[in-house]
């Protein structure tokens, strides 16, 4: 241990903490801009800088280790001074476009510029020239606002492992931006959104589709729908001013209703099919001696980081849809046909914690009912500025239900939210078609935590099941080449993009930290927990549709609909 003093403080902490670590542990705040905690330590901004007697310069804190019996001072006058030099000097080179950008009052910069008094700009000068990449379908890149910070290297090299992005250049020409300045859509970037999570700024951002949707609520001639994710319910309480881990589903609901909303139904309903249908996928590829591991394909970043990387194991993918899309296919065939309305007229929208959704259901598999299947996808930020436009105190709303039948559900459809919920959810119904037993505890808690591989093996009659989870791509990359080299026996693996799963979805509320994916995983077990049905064959929307529409899992009409199979 190494003891030292902050401030007059006398603080102890392990060898080889940052003076960052140990002033956080003791409870000073000293600002950051490029830090990310386990993710970007690099000392970029300067930000953090401190005094260190006996140092002949300013000490960045969040990169610099803590020594026996240093002395340090975080906020001298020349601290002070040298903070706000840095933000100067930042500033001089930046658009100066808060009120027309999107982290207008969510912004790090911004925050800190205001904190700091920065009225002048004392460097003004050349302004780097640089243009806005609108090229991917989910991703906006902005440079000019970009800090270089290097977060989103970070998180795309060292988290997902995707490398889409690096800096280039030096000095006054350094940019972050796909290598050789590519676009970003002719790159392997897999659109899972986490740069814009951790972007400081407004330099990386979902695109926005948010006027698509007033359009098409403005239309008189469309029947405009909306289904949302299991885990938007709990992000867009925070996004409209609860606590991290609040659930707002029925507010949430009767804000979409006032938004115009002809119905408001549940992705959890289609979560609710893919069980269905994946459960009875797995056995049938047990049970023919098929190709296992079978891997979960409900989440698009995940899809993408395989059909580009290990393009030679896309067979291992269930050949179902993600639940977004499979709403999307029923919404204009069994939907429109009950309520008699021609699917050319229904728009349907969907609210997603996630930037991903935007391209896959763009994808030239994703239009079964004969039309594009999904019309447009919110991310959750999106739904939260909808809300705000529309000045609607959404947290504080009577609570409503949503619409039957696309919004009956269970608690199985629910925590597909989480990393493990997908697992644990199908876990449910294949035990009971395996054993033909009503489980006693349907709680499979192995599945559930923020660990990046969880593994287990379960005991169903005479099936020994192993199974694995998986959340973000560095992870999931492990795995594929334990696949490849013939180094696993699972039967099952799910997979999920982000860190934590969708509650960590790349267009969740900023910031997202461990600390508020762990409240938000266990706001989705307690929703979960407090529902009447929670397996999902229990469901009886989920009867009537087979019994009326799709005769049975796996059937040629679910085939037609709700399945694909992706090629590179
Ligand atoms: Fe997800 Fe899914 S859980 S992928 O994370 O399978 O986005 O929340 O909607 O489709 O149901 C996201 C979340 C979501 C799908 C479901």
């Amino acid at each position: 241990m190494i003891t030292l003093t902050i401030d007059n403080q006398t603080v102890t902490v392990k060898a080889g903490s940052t003076i960052l670590e140990a002033a956080q542990k003791a409870g000073f705040n000293i600002p950051t801009l490029c830090y990310l905690k386990d993710i970007n330590v690099v000392g970029a901004c300067r930000i953090c800088v401190v005094e260190v007697q006996g140092a002949r310069t300013l000490i960045p804190a969040c990169v610099a280790p803590v020594d026996e019996g240093m002395v340090v001072r975080t906020a001298t006058p020349a601290v002070i001074k040298a903070r706000k030099f840095v933000l100067e000097l930042i500033l001089s080179d930046h658009p100066m476009e808060c009120l027309k950008c999107v982290r207008n009052q969510n912004c790090e910069l911004q925050k800190l510029a205001e904190e700091f008094g920065v009225t002048d700009i004392r460097f003004e000068g050349a302004k780097t020239s640089h243009t806005i990449d609108d090229s991917s379908p989910a991703i906006q890149r902005d440079p000019r606002k970009c800090i270089l910070c290097r977060r989103c290297i970070s998180v795309c090299g060292n988290i997902q492992t995707v490398n889409a992005l690096t800096a280039d250049n030096k000095g006054f020409d350094a940019v972050i931006a796909p290598a050789f300045n590519e676009r970003l859509a002719n790159m392997e970037c897999v659109q899972c959104g986490q740069c814009s999570l951790v972007c400081p700024t407004g330099a990386i951002q979902e695109k926005n589709d948010v006027d698509k949707v007033w359009a098409a609520l403005a239309d008189p001639n469309k029947h405009v729908i909306v289904q949302t994710a299991p885990s938007v319910r709990l992000q867009i309480g925070e996004i409209m001013g609860a606590e991290p881990g609040s659930i707002v589903t029925g507010q949430m609901v009767a804000g979409l209703r006032r938004l115009g909303f002809h119905k408001v139904f549940d992705t959890n309903f289609s979560a609710d099919v893919t069980v269905m249908e994946e459960g009875n996928e797995l056995l049938r590829r047990i049970n023919t001696g098929d190709l296992l591991p079978m891997i979960t394909s409900c989440s698009p970043g995940w899809v993408k980081f395989i059909e580009h990387f290990y393009p030679d194991l896309l067979p291992h993918l269930s050949t179902c849809k993600s639940p977004q899309q499979m709403f999307g296919a029923l919404a204009k065939t069994y939907y429109a046909k009950k309520v008699n309305i021609d699917p050319a007229n229904i728009v349907c929208v969907s609210v997603m914690p996630c930037t991903a959704k935007k391209f896959e259901c763009s994808r030239p598999e994703m239009f079964s009912s004969g039309y594009q299947d999904v019309d447009v996808v919110l991310t959750t930020r999106e739904l939260g500025r909808m809300f705000k436009q529309a000045r609607f105190d959404v947290i504080n709303l009577p609570e409503e239900e949503y619409d039957a039948p696309l919004g009956i559900t269970t608690g199985a459809g629910q925590i597909f939210g989480a990393s493990g919920g997908v697992m644990e959810a199908t876990l449910r119904t294949v035990c009971e078609m395996v054993t033909g037993k009503e489980l006693k505890n349907i709680n499979f808690t192995v599945c559930r935590g923020l660990a990046g591989v969880k593994e287990a093996t379960l005991q169903l009659g005479n099936l020994q099941l192993k199974v694995a989870i998986i959340n973000a791509l560095g992870n999931a990359r492990k795995v594929l080449e334990k696949i490849r080299a013939g180094e696993a026996d699972y039967h099952f693996i799910e997979v999920m993009a982000c860190p934590g799963g969708c509650i960590g979805g790349g267009g969740g509320p900023i910031p997202t930290s461990n600390e508020i994916r762990l409240k938000r995983i266990d706001a989705i077990y307690t929703e979960d927990a407090g529902m009447v049905l929670r397996k999902s064959h229990d469901n009886p929307a989920i009867k009537k549709l087979y019994a009326e529409f799709l005769e049975k899992p796996l059937s040629d009409k679910s085939h037609e609909l709700l399945h694909t199979h992706y090629t590179p």
